[in-house]
């Protein structure tokens, strides 16, 4: 056999070889054997001395081209060595990593979350829009646009928190009346329910970041009696049951007359306790007829039009439909007290 023969043969064994490697160990070993220092192509390269000129120039160019060609056959190997090593500790080591979390609990809706949908299908059942509007408004849509003078003393009955641009976190749900009334071509009827934020003190009854529920009505001879029609409407459904209210006059800049409407603790059944401050009632949904000025300031022609709106205070409904004697149950992301809903 000829060297050129030999290096053919070397080829075709350390090709068979390298190819069955059974893992990366086994390549650097195979590979050790044909192309390492005193590896089998290597030693036969050695030998290239004793051949002619012409020879050399042929065996050795071949020889160069075998070994090329290994290394690829290597560096081929190894890749699918190492796909296949990954193939099988996937399949050895895979875990559920569902299951790995232990039991999982489906996800509730917070009750004022429920309350909130709730509300919206009585009233949309009734005709009405949902409108949503920003929690950071301008001092003009939750103040001015509402009849609220610059020196107006209601001001300093929503503590505001200012930002630095002079703009404000809203205090109330009214800022969306305002927005209703600017886009609206009455009449209409719309609910806005959102987040309002005051800088007040904390307590049983009173968060400084709370929810509310506007509505508001504008049409053609609107009066006391469809206001209140309507939220006899909305207690008895929300409530399932005949509850006890009382109207009280009340004072807001943009509404005349001005009502405040309470209801009958139910934390306490009207005895007395920490939500109604031992008076038995709780201040719920202030409402009123909207003011002549509200109408002007928002385009609106006061001799032509007549409406009602209300602001009801998501927070404290929620506390006196499931007897929740502490408003901070409610912002207090405790589980145990979450999952009763
Ligand atoms: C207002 O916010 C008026 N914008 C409501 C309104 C709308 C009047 C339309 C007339 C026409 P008031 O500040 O009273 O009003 O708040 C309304 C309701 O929000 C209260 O009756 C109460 O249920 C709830 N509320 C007020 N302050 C807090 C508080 N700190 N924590 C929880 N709930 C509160």
């Amino acid at each position: 056999m000829n060297l050129s023969e030999e290096l053919d043969k070397i080829f075709e064994e350390a090709n068979r070889l390298i190819g069955s490697s059974v893992d990366e160990a086994d390549l650097d070993k195979n590979k050790n054997e044909y192309l390492g220092k005193k590896g089998k192509l290597t030693s036969v390269l050695k030998n290239l001395a004793s051949l002619s000129i012409e020879e050399k120039k042929t065996v050795g160019q071949k020889a160069n081209d075998l070994s090329k060609s290994l290394e690829e056959i290597v560096s081929k190997t190894r890749e699918n060595l190492k796909t296949k090593g990954f193939k099988e500790q996937s399949e050895k080591e895979w875990f559920d990593v569902l299951r790995a979390l232990g039991e999982t609990e489906p996800g509730t809706l917070h009750p004022i979350t429920k309350i909130q949908y709730e509300i919206e299908d009585i009233f949309t059942s009734m005709g009405f829009e949902i409108w949503d509007g920003p929690e950071v408004e301008t001092d003009f849509n939750n103040f001015g646009a509402l009849n609220f003078t610059d020196d107006h003393p209601a001001r300093d009955m929503q503590d505001t928190f200012y930002l630095e641009n002079g703009n404000l976190l809203r205090t109330h749900t009214s800022a969306i009346q305002v927005r209703a009334l600017r886009k609206l071509k009455p009449p209409f009827k719309i609910i806005g329910p959102g987040r309002v934020f005051r800088y007040e003190e904390v307590d049983a009854s009173h968060e400084t970041s709370f929810y509310q529920i506007e509505g508001m009505v504008v049409g053609k001879d609107i009066s006391a009696g469809n206001m209140l029609y309507t939220m006899e409407v909305l207690l008895s459904r929300v409530f399932e049951k005949e509850v006890k209210t009382r109207l009280r006059p009340g004072f807001f800049p943009f509404v005349e007359p001005a009502f405040e409407l309470d209801i009958n603790c139910q934390v306490c059944g009207g005895s007395g306790c920490s939500v109604c401050k031992q008076s038995g009632w709780l201040e719920l949904m202030p409402c009123g007829l909207v003011h002549p000025n509200v109408f002007k300031l928002n385009g609106l022609d006061p001799k032509e039009w007549t409406g009602f709106a209300f602001g009801l205070g998501l927070d404290r409904l929620v506390m006196m439909k499931y007897g929740i004697h502490d408003i901070r149950y409610l912002h207090s992301g405790n589980l145990r007290f979450l999952k009763q809903f």
